[in-house]
């Protein structure tokens, strides 16, 4: 935990000053129901008791961890030009969508395909967009969400026109817009941020803190204790929880959607986990983190804790388990060979999808392609 004290006295070093008095008081609340070990604390929310929805939660979790697995193998093998796993951090994306009605709208990062899986983008469409096609940027589940975002942050100002356009129609949805700690540095975020606050939006903000971003660890990141905080500057609510438990995700996520969508306004979650993987394909995270490290958050990852809840309720036994992987494995291997078995784009498909226009000279190399096959 931070110590408070400390930066309390770092941030009003004299406050005992007489003419002084305080005008505003902020506290950031935790929030946990299942630890490690997949004990479970007072208060458990609607989903704890719901065997059917935890068993689709713990298999859609599963899914993304298998899903992860074949595509960085495929990268390895050239399938695929890059590939960014979720591996540890898979409650997040998964207990958010959960929560979500079909018709909010997902603004993803390249790290949510367990949000994206849940929402029905498919495992063949998926490995197409890491595979470069542009394609697989089509019929990304429900029709208005949005293609995940690579460039940081730059979805949270789109997150904010989106709810600004559902509030303006009067609709009962929210946006949910997905960031990463490194993304709370931009200032598309706190732009987005004052917005959202300021005109009371229908937006949530859910930060994944898997404590890097790319090699730069969290404590270099910000000097905030939590970044949850930086909302409260916009004078949008927030909450810290643990990133691990999905219950703790998806219940968090449930009542910042029901406060947007009745028109209460925007929220953040930060979500506390823990970047298992390599940033991408294109990373090596030994060199900036010690294996010691990584294996210390092991323990905490978010299926085994769900999986002793579920075992420890008599709603999952080896048989389930053993039933789970062969059918993910499949689901994963058909989309492999659908995604392998998709003739290539043609090449000038790359100019086709950035300009309604193009630009007189990327016209003249399009038209050099056509005749050419080459620029
Ligand atoms: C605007 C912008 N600047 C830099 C990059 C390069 N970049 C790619 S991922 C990344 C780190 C992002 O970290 P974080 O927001 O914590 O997300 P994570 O990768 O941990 O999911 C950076 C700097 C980028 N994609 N876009
Ligand atoms: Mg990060």
């Amino acid at each position: 935990m931070p110590d408070v004290a400390t930066n309390l006295q770092r941030v009003h070093p004299d406050r005992s000053h007489p003419e002084r008095t305080v005008v505003a008081r902020f506290e950031i609340c935790y929030r946990r129901y299942l630890d490690a070990d997949g004990n479970t604390a007072d208060g458990l929310p609607p989903l704890a008791r719901d065997a059917d929805r935890l068993r689709a939660l713990y298999r859609a979790m599963t899914l993304t961890r298998l899903f992860d697995k074949r595509a960085v193998a495929m990268q390895r093998i050239g399938q695929i030009g890059t590939y960014a796993s979720s591996l540890g951090q898979e409650a997040v994306p998964v207990g958010v969508a959960a929560a979500m009605a079909q018709n909010d709208v997902l603004l993803p990062t390249y790290r949510d395909q367990g949000a994206m899986l849940w929402r029905g983008v498919t495992p063949a469409q998926l490995l197409l967009s890491w595979g470069g096609d542009e394609r697989g940027n089509q019929h990304w589940g429900p029709a208005e969400d949005f293609p995940p975002a690579i460039p940081i942050a730059s979805q949270a100002p789109h997150a904010v026109g989106v709810a600004t356009a559902i509030k303006l129609r009067g609709e009962h949805r929210a946006a949910v817009c997905m960031l990463g700690d490194g993304a709370t540095s931009k200032g598309d975020f706190y732009e987005a941020l004052n917005l959202a606050g300021v005109w009371s939006l229908p937006v949530l903000f859910v930060v994944t803190n898997n404590q890097w971003a790319i090699s730069l660890p969290r404590a270099s990141q910000s000097a905030a204790e939590t970044l949850a905080q930086k909302a409260i500057a916009g004078g949008v609510p927030a909450e810290q929880v643990d990133g691990n438990d999905v219950l703790a995700v998806h219940q968090a996520a449930t009542e910042a959607l029901e406060r947007a969508r009745s028109g209460l306004g925007a929220s953040l979650i930060e979500a506390l986990t823990y970047r298992l993987s390599d940033h991408t394909t294109a990373d090596d995270a030994s060199r900036y983190r010690s294996t010691e490290e990584v294996s210390a958050h092991w323990p905490a990852e978010p299926l085994t804790r769900l999986r002793a809840y579920l075992g420890r309720l008599g709603w999952w036994s080896k048989a389930d388990e053993e039933a789970l992987l062969k059918d993910c494995e499949r689901i994963v291997e058909e989309g492999r060979a659908a995604y392998l078995a998709m003739p290539a784009d043609h090449p000038t498909a790359m100019f086709d999808h950035l300009f309604a226009t193009l630009p007189r000279s990327l016209a003249v190399q399009r038209r050099r392609f056509e005749e050419n096959g080459h620029g």
